[in-house]
């Protein structure tokens, strides 16, 4: 079998030889994350037909992707947490015993990569000389998996570097295998540092160092050593007084992380900045002056591409012009690509996501609704100079949203710590296309984890309380919904670059130099305390999206019990009662026994 191994870490030797003896690749390529070696896996990809160049002129480095019509998103149903005990794994994850699970996938794995070819895929999440990054070594038979961790990590000799010959790197091995749902499964060995997955080559099931390293290991990681690892944006905002501050922001998936972190004030707002850090993960540790600091471990972005458009979010459109892989979308016989929810109409005609044709007019999708660019940040405008800080930068704010046509009103200050923790906990959210098989509806995602949280999910809300007495000079906590919906059923609140206003308020409140009226279930802005120049929306639908409406809270506490029932034994105390006390202050408030 050729092989180029570049490395003498025995450890990693060891593993790559065991590992390719289960698969048996006819070849082993280690990716070295060079310039020569990009073109030439884009060459093997496209003779392949894994993909398809765009039209270079306008699309220069462009290629366009189209995945299995059965591997389009996420699958949670399919997602494991493999620890000693079921417990551990907690009552929101599906659990497989380690033994069982390293033996159910191995017969898969064995020979699968017969005829193929393993890339062995070094990367780094997070900055390459920070003490908080990870090195992971994902072994993969997917080039398409290959050139975007190329994209979304920092891939190949830097990450070698860095692990010299250390053993300590996350072990995961990847194979599409043969694509069957029957036969697809996302294993997680947390005592192990090690990720199983097969079946699928589709974002977060397929790129390792995302969710699977960067969120679920890393959340049991945090949890172990007393930091965070969250499902959050992160964002730096610069006055026209030149005062720099930092946001974190965990949203359900495709509920407007990326959109916000690439926020465009309104005119009014002139002077103000917006800058991304990151827009999926942050990794938060205690730092200088007692804060909170955050680490965006990604180098690239897996975005939603419907509804993305120069009006919503000109940055992200400005960075998916080039060096861009697109999956799922629609494209023209001539190399262009089209979704819903882009600047222009659909022409006439189209080749949709699955390769079919399509004609104007039709009821079905072009584009797939969780269709994906992967686009290098380096190509967004508006990156934060301290993008690649190996410190991070110091959060004032955390901000926890759901997708609510109702009860959550637009903005909300916890009363503390206890109570902001109690929020996100409970957060409920629509689901949306970024998994597959979910029923529709509002489920609790708290702190927009529920997915990724790694281990017990009682304990992932004891950690975060334990977090407060190890962080001197805390962020603020606060709910938003950009989402919430009028009698009409349309969006009540314009949002994308609106939410500009809602985050002034907030980065006020973080300074201590805003009032606000205090409700019986935390902090909303006052009329005078919230910029609307320039805001086009009528003062009757601006007060029914910041209104905080007590019968609609009461059900929602009430419904909140289902879920904390549900987890069991471990969910903390101070966090049930948070809840029975905010129920009995809504029914008083409103005069109910
Ligand atoms: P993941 O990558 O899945 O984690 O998603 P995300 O949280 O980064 O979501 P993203 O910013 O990609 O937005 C998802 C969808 O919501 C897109 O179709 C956006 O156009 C839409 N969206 C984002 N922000 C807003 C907003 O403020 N208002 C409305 N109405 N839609 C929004
Ligand atoms: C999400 O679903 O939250 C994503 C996309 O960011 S994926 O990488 O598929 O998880
Ligand atoms: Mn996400």
């Amino acid at each position: 079998m050729s092989t180029n191994a570049p490395t003498k870490n025995a450890a990693l030797l060891g593993w790559v030889d065991e590992m390719a003896k289960l698969a048996k690749p006819d070849r082993i390529h280690w990716c070295d994350g060079s310039e020569a070696e990009k073109k030439s896996l884009l060459e093997q990809a496209v003779a392949q037909k894994v993909l398809i160049p765009l039209d270079q002129k306008k699309w220069p480095g462009c290629y366009f992707h189209h995945s299995n019509v059965n591997d389009v998103a996420r699958v949670e149903h399919l997602t494991f947490i493999c620890t000693p005990t079921k417990e551990q794994a907690g009552p929101t994850n599906n659990w497989m015993e380690p033994k069982e699970a390293y033996r159910k996938l191995g017969a898969i794995y064995d020979g699968a990569m017969k005829g193929r070819t393993m890339y062995v895929v070094p990367y780094i999440m997070g900055p390459a000389d920070s003490p908080f990054s990870k090195v992971g070594i994902e072994l993969t038979d997917s080039i398409y998996v290959a050139l975007n961790m190329g994209i979304m990590t920092r891939m190949g000799k830097v990450a070698l570097d860095r692990l010299g010959t250390s053993t300590e790197f996350n072990r995961g091995m990847h194979s599409v295998a043969d694509s069957s749902p029957d036969r697809r499964f996302i294993c997680h060995f947390p005592q192990d540092n090690t990720i199983w997955s097969v079946g699928s080559g589709y974002g977060g099931n397929a790129l390792l160092g995302k969710k699977c390293l960067a969120l679920r290991i890393a959340s049991y990681l945090a949890k172990n050593e007393g930091w965070l690892a969250e499902h959050m944006l992160i964002l730096e905002a610069e006055s026209p007084e030149g005062e720099v501050s930092y946001v974190a922001a965990a949203f359900p998936s495709a509920c407007g992380k990326t959109n916000f972190a690439m926020l465009i004030p309104p005119k009014t707002f002139d002077g103000w900045s917006i800058r991304t850090v990151g827009d999926d993960i942050a990794w938060m540790r205690v730092g200088d002056g007692g804060q909170l600091w955050a680490v965006n471990p990604e180098a690239g972005y897996f975005g939603v591409v419907p509804g993305t458009n120069y009006k919503t979010n000109p940055n992200a459109m400005k960075s998916i012009e080039r060096d861009t892989l697109f999956t799922n979308v629609a494209r023209t016989a001539d190399g262009d690509v089209w979704w819903e929810g882009k600047d222009n109409e659909a022409p006439a005609e189209l080749i949709d996501w699955k390769g079919a044709p399509w004609k104007k007019g039709s009821t079905d999708k072009a584009a797939h609704p969780n269709s994906r660019f992967t686009a290098p940040m380096a190509n967004n405008p508006a990156l934060s100079r301290f993008a690649h800080d190996p410190k991070g930068v110091p959060i004032s704010a955390l901000i926890f949203g759901g997708r609510r046509s109702t009860t959550m009103p637009l903005v909300l200050q916890s009363f503390n710590w206890t109570h902001g923790v109690y929020l996100a906990s409970t957060m409920g959210s629509e689901t949306t296309a970024a998994a597959q098989g979910l029923k529709e509806g509002v489920r609790r995602d708290p702190m927009a984890m529920l997915p990724f949280i790694g281990y017990d999910a009682g304990s992932y809300f004891q950690h975060w309380l334990d977090m407060q007495s190890r962080i001197p000079n805390p962020p603020k906590m606060f709910m938003v919904n950009w989402f919430r919906k009028g009698a009409d059923g349309k969006f009540i609140w314009p949002g994308y670059g609106e939410n500009m206003r809602a985050l002034k308020w907030i980065l006020d409140r973080s300074h201590n130099r805003v009032g606000a009226q205090e409700t019986v279930v935390g902090y909303v802005p006052r009329a005078q305390d919230f910029n609307t120049n320039g805001l086009d929306i009528k003062a009757e639908a601006l007060a029914t999206a910041m209104k905080v409406d007590l019968a609609e809270w009461q059900e929602e506490i009430e419904s909140q019990k289902e879920w904390f029932d549900k987890l069991g034994p471990t969910l903390p105390r101070p966090l049930s009662l948070q809840r029975e006390l905010l129920l009995e202050r809504v029914k008083a408030a409103r005069n109910v026994k």
